[in-house]
């Protein structure tokens, strides 16, 4: 499409849907005539590529959460058609930069979700077939207000203005079958457009509707209630995203959710397999099936009892299902690998729990024959203790198993899941997370991007990141650093401004940028960060700290709303922040900023502006992490522990290009059963200084600990006594406190030197290649798909 095709059928759309001018057209209504604009002119290739995918062998990715974000100019970028729109805009006195309004899909809590996305674009962009399939949630992950300084909540109806990028797909709708209730789920597909490929990748979000009609008699009978009463139980299902990041509560709405859009995709995987072959048998030759995380792994006994149902044996049914399933694990916490409570999948999904019962007699049989010893049987059993365990399940039943990051694979194998890969050794496997480039470079940082093209002479990088490589040869080449620095001074001065309208916060572009944007969650220790601000504030104040350069500490998170100690630690951090930034003796050094409602348009823009990632989780705790990726992409040094990918992107870019402090993970192992806070507390009088701040009334945590989420003798005791925790300072915060203040001191020294800390920058952007989904998805296409 050129400029003048696009404006005239711009111009149609709008006055056939709205009746309204390009001039006069409201915001929303401009993106939804875009968006229709753009549907119509790829719907045939879209058919195209859907029919390609299911002729040959696809893969299906399984997840509860996509977080896509803002979908337009992801799709105008993938298409090249980004100029082309801008100008029609333009010749109306409009421009793409509006369309900054439109909401992002949330539909997902955090990394899980943002790499379920980052997957479906880099697996479009080379050809890959891969379709995702999720819930279609009518409202995503809660908007974030701060007030007064404590994290308020409000629903984020994504679809308020329509939702111009799906298609409803009433003919391929499936029915739900519960214990106690039957509901329909309706397809709506979403185009993933491939990046300079005619490949269109697909999205599935299955939504719950009745499927009963109104119930007119007791309409008639005056009893309104129970005349929706059918209507709204089965949309209560697909009604709310858990907002817990992380951590799973085992409620039963949860695992209703987690059945339907496990076996709607089943049976729509199933019934399309069989319009084409008449049989089921070739199954595993034509579909996999990767889990993403436990959650949908109730689609194993499903896709079980369906084959039971087609006529198959338990034995044929479960030998199909083992060649269809792979399983990637995101966590080794306790509280996120799903256990559901016998009773009540049984209650809930009777067919199914039977199933899982002989899931469950095969493993001991199985087991048994291998002379396993029978404790262990009874540790392993994908049933035991009154629970279904769905890790187990997976692992049992799954071709392959992966980890995220290198030491996460190998947590996974010599610890977490050491009798697991004892048994199956074959079945393990490592598949280091990625982003993709195209929104986390090419689309986010155009001014970054332009200068990369320029100096490689093409932007094959955008296709293949290891092109970056090549950017070498210019880490001593002051002209090339000199332009690298001013285009993250332009950045800056976005974010700067970006942060005023939005937060009203000034920001000085001249200082560092230092940020930490992820969940909030303990194990991730924004409070390790809180309290080295006031530490570093307290030796500026003294004189022991001297010559630090200006530096404003943001940080962008949302806590799981029932999570307390996470809101204590949003209120902690806004407190400090009224504290520092009021003190005129530290007012042009320090400065603490908590932007509002961290998301994926924010991402965005924090992204291309920060000098310094914080990457500061307990080793051995995050999985991987993707945001270190994003930042190191966009020329930030990481100040980081030992975890999850950071490991391998100082492995990639050098341990002397950033900031590597902590104990490790074998360290911790030694430590913690003999650690004691207090004997830190009581030596170090430093860190006393800052402790004690929690507790003087220095900071108002706005009330009484058991009944108010801000509780800061909470969170001292917590560090000090254990609190809920077994261990006191779980988190290891106190034990790596002066070991990160010192490196963060380092780094802020060395920033003096604008020219050397543009050098480490630099260096990270161009060994940035390993970390492109591109490369991860490749690898589980050819290591586990085999496609
Ligand atoms: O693999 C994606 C992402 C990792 O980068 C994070 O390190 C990890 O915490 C996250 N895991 C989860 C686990 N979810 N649950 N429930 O979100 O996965």
């Amino acid at each position: 499409m050129n400029t003048n095709d696009f404006r005239g059928a711009l111009e149609s759309e709008l006055s056939r849907s709205f009746g309204v001018t390009a001039e006069k057209a409201a915001v929303w209504q401009l993106h939804d005539s875009i968006s229709r604009v753009v549907m119509e002119d790829i719907s045939a290739q879209w058919k195209q590529s859907t029919e390609q995918h299911m002729s040959g062998r696809r893969a299906m990715y399984l997840s509860m959460e996509f977080l896509m974000g803002r979908a337009v100019y992801n799709n105008l970028l993938c298409l090249g058609l980004t100029e082309v729109v801008d100008e029609a805009l333009k010749a109306h006195g409009r421009s793409l930069a509006e369309l900054e309004d439109i909401e992002d899909a949330a539909l997902g809590n955090g990394g899980l979700g943002r790499l379920a996305a980052c997957f479906l674009d880099s697996a479009a962009a080379h050809d890959i077939p891969l379709d995702g399939y999720g819930i279609r949630y009518k409202y995503g992950l809660f908007k974030q207000s701060i007030v007064d300084g404590f994290q308020h909540e409000e629903a984020d109806n994504w679809t308020k203005y329509g939702d111009p990028w799906s298609v409803r797909r009433e003919e391929d709708a499936v029915e739900i079958t519960y214990g106690d209730q039957k509901v329909l789920a309706v397809p709506y597909d979403m185009p993933i457009i491939g990046y300079g490929t005619k490949n269109i990748g697909n999205l599935r979000l299955w939504q719950a509707e009745s499927a009963e009609d109104f119930d007119f008699a007791a309409f008639d009978s005056g009893d309104y209630d129970g005349a929706v009463k059918s209507q709204n139980d089965a949309e209560n299902i697909s009604k709310v995203l858990y907002p817990n990041d992380n951590t799973d509560k085992g409620k039963v709405l949860r695992l209703k959710q987690e059945y339907f859009f496990s076996a709607a995709s089943v049976t729509d995987a199933l019934r399309k397999h069989k319009a084409r072959f008449g049989t089921l048998d070739n199954l595993a030759d034509y579909v996999t099936i990767q889990l993403n995380d436990t959650h949908p792994v109730i689609a194993i006994p499903e896709l079980i009892r369906q084959l039971i149902a087609e006529g198959y044996t338990f034995d044929g049914a479960f030998g199909i299902a083992h060649k269809v399933f792979n399983y990637t694990n995101h966590t080794i916490m306790a509280e996120a690998l799903e256990k559901w409570d016998s009773k009540v999948v049984e209650k809930v999904l009777p067919e199914v729990y039977a199933v899982i019962l002989q899931i469950n007699e095969k493993f001991y049989a199985d087991m048994y024959a291998r002379g396993m010893d029978k404790a262990q049987i009874r540790e392993m059993a994908p049933i035991g203790d009154g629970k279904v365990k769905m890790a187990f399940m997976a692992i049992f039943v799954s071709s392959y198993v992966n980890g995220v990051a290198a030491i996460h694979t190998e947590i996974l194998k010599n610890d977490a899941l050491k009798e697991w890969y004892e048994i199956y050794p074959e079945r393990f496997q490592n598949k280091t997370n990625g982003i993709t480039q195209r929104r986390w470079l090419a689309l986010c940082n155009p001014e970054l991007s332009s200068l990369i093209t320029k100096l490689l002479g093409n932007a094959d990088w955008v296709k293949d990141l290891d092109e970056l490589k090549k950017l070498e040869k210019y880490a001593d080449d002051e002209n090339v650093l000199k332009e690298f620095m001013a285009i993250k001074e332009a950045k800056k001065h976005q974010l700067a401004e970006f942060v005023k309208a939005h937060d009203d916060k000034d920001i000085d572009p001249d200082w560092i940028f230092d940020i930490q944007i992820k969940r909030l969650h303990e194990y991730k220790r924004q409070f390790l960060n809180a309290l080295s601000i006031l530490y570093i504030y307290f030796g500026i104040k003294d004189g022991s700290i001297k010559d630090f350069t200006p530096t404003v500490f943001i940080f962008g998170a949302k806590s799981a709303p029932g999570y307390r100690r996470a809101k204590a630690i949003i209120k902690l951090i806004n407190e400090i922040g009224d504290f520092v930034n009021a003190d005129p003796e530290t007012a042009d050094k320090l400065k603490v900023v908590f932007v509002q409602n961290y998301n994926v348009s924010y991402a965005e823009k924090l992204v291309c502006a920060a000098d310094v990632s914080e990457q500061i989780s307990t080793a051995g705790t995050e999985a991987s992490g993707t945001g270190n990726m994003k930042l190191m992409l966009n020329g930030a040094v990481t100040l980081g522990t030992y975890d999850g990918a950071n490991v391998e992107i100082v492995e990639e870019a050098g341990e002397e290009n950033n900031y590597i402090f902590g104990a490790r993970v074998e360290e911790l192992a030694e430590i913690m059963p003999e650690y004691d806070p207090r004997e830190i507390l009581f030596k170090d009088e430093k860190i006393k200084r800052v402790l004690d701040k929690l507790i003087d009334g220095t900071f108002s945590d706005g009330g009484v600990p058991s009944d108010h989420e801000g509780s800061f003798r909470e969170l001292y005791k917590a560090l000090t006594d254990g609190a809920s925790w077994h261990v006191p300072d779980h988190y290891y915060v106190l034990g790596d406190i002066n070991s990160y203040v010192e490196t963060k001191l380092r780094l802020n020294a060395d920033y003096k030197d604008s020219l050397a800390f543009a050098r480490k920058c630099w260096l990270n952007i161009c060994n940035a290649g390993k970390f492109s989904s591109d490369r991860t998805i490749k690898d589980y296409a050819e290591n586990i798909w085999k496609i």
